[in-house]
């Protein structure tokens, strides 16, 4: 039976089971299909890799590496990690790469139970600058036990001043910096960054969760030459399962591994680990790059076209694939047009901008991004249209009218219809 008989028997199976859960798993389907997700930090995976995703690998427990588990019946699982890793290797040119965090924020914990200590200072960009809550950020565990300084950006430019990085770098001393952020429309200058780190005899990490596809991609600069740590999830721009990977030299493995598994998390989840391996093949292929290419033309063009409209754009564009908006000159919150926009059928998130007056809960901003839209097929001359739709919607958001937020939403509906969205049932 081919992949799709297999996932329709199990969706029967689930209906037959519990039908309350399967009936909400069919209208999640739905609304992947019916909807424009331009939420830069989500993507749709392949069916191959949704189907590794399901499998039966979720039953078996394996604490421990490849060779050195504190479990039997690892006869299929060890070659499944280790071709996982191999190809993370191969694929990012690294010495070695852990497959095992559960995700971004365990990885990237991991990483200062390998370099820190309680108490530690750690170097990273603010979180309402464009920073994640792991690189220190108050509310965050790595903010409470270890001490966080902030770099952002400047408020001319809307990038981050390297300067600025140095000065704070020399005065604070930090054990551990984290470059990468979460919503950094530019290219990170990963090597001016270790030039910083190795003045102050700091661990670097490239935290490049957002941009690991395009950095296999070709088109974004690799940081693996310049930092001791290369830290990702799996299932953004790499258009994985939900996962994350540690990359770094051989000179760190064992302290990555050791941070990994027994500090940190109990058994790796398999299944992941053999949707990861999966996903690792698809991004090694041309098909991929192209890919990669078309997320930052999407992105470019979107930003281009919204700019023509009057949206203001931080760094005044996209390097990337994410464009983070300023609505502020539009007279409209972040959050009232995130809504809007959700009504409409075009999912984005709202986000706080640099220098921002109002909270995080009810920020100035959107962020949006192309990759997932770009998995469903759409290129440059689709991004007007979807400007113009958002111009549509934020500009009647300001003034509360729902019809054209009807029209919109079954316009972006049928308009999609004519781009199924990977890995859904058709
Ligand atoms: N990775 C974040 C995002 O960009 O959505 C959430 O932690």
């Amino acid at each position: 039976m081919d992949i799709h008989g297999h996932m329709t028997d199990r969706h029967h199976e689930l209906g037959r089971t519990d039908p309350e859960i399967a009936s909400l798993v069919h209208a999640e389907e739905r609304l992947q299909q019916d909807t424009l997700r331009l939420i830069p930090s989500e993507n749709y995976v392949s069916a191959a890799v949704l189907a590794a995703t399901g499998t039966v690998l979720t039953n078996k427990y394996s604490e421990g590496y490849p060779g050195r588990r504190y479990y039997e019946g690892q006869q299929n699982i060890d070659p499944i990690e280790i071709i996982a890793r191999e190809r993370a290797q191969a694929l990012f040119g690294v010495d070695h790469a852990n497959v095992q965090p559960y995700s971004g924020s365990p990885a990237n914990l991991a990483v200062y139970l390998a370099f820190a200590r309680p108490g530690d200072t750690v170097l990273g960009m603010a979180l309402p600058m464009g920073g994640h809550l792991t690189h220190g950020w108050g509310v965050s565990a790595t903010g409470t036990w270890f001490r966080g300084v902030r770099y952002g950006v400047r408020a001319d430019t809307g990038r981050t001043d390297l300067d600025e990085v140095r000065d704070l770098a020399l005065r604070e001393r930090p054990r551990i910096i984290f470059c990468g952020g979460t919503a950094v429309p530019r290219t990170v200058d990963f090597a001016g960054f270790a030039a910083i780190a190795r003045e102050v005899d700091a661990i670097l990490v490239a935290d490049v969760a957002h941009i690991a596809g395009l950095i296999v991609g070709g088109v974004h600069p690799s940081p693996v030459e310049h930092v001791d740590v290369v830290s990702t999830t799996t299932h953004k721009t790499l258009r994985g399962p939900r996962g994350a990977m540690l990359m770094c030299r051989a000179e760190h493995a064992k302290a990555i591994d050791k941070a990994v598994f027994p500090g940190l998390q109990g058994g790796p989840h398999n299944n992941t680990t053999a949707a990861i391996a999966v996903a690792l093949r698809e991004a090694g292929t041309d098909e991929f790059r192209a890919y990669a290419r078309q997320v930052v033309a999407n992105a470019k063009r979107l930003g281009e076209e919204l700019a023509a409209r009057g949206f203001e754009l931080v760094s005044g564009g996209t390097d990337n694939h994410l464009l983070l908006v300023d609505l502020t000159r539009r007279g409209v919150a972040g959050k009232v047009a995130a809504k809007a926009l959700d009504r409409a059928g075009i999912v984005v998130n709202y986000n706080t901008v640099p220098f921002d007056t109002r909270s995080p809960f009810d920020p100035s901003g959107i962020r949006i991004g192309t990759p997932a839209l770009t998995s469903r097929g759409l290129s440059e001359e689709h991004m007007p249209l979807i400007a113009r739709w958002m111009d549509r919607i934020v500009t009647r958001a300001a003034v509360g009218s729902e019809d054209e937020i009807a029209a919109v939403r079954s316009e972006v509906r049928e308009f999609l219809g004519g781009f199924p969205a990977p890995g859904l049932p058709v």
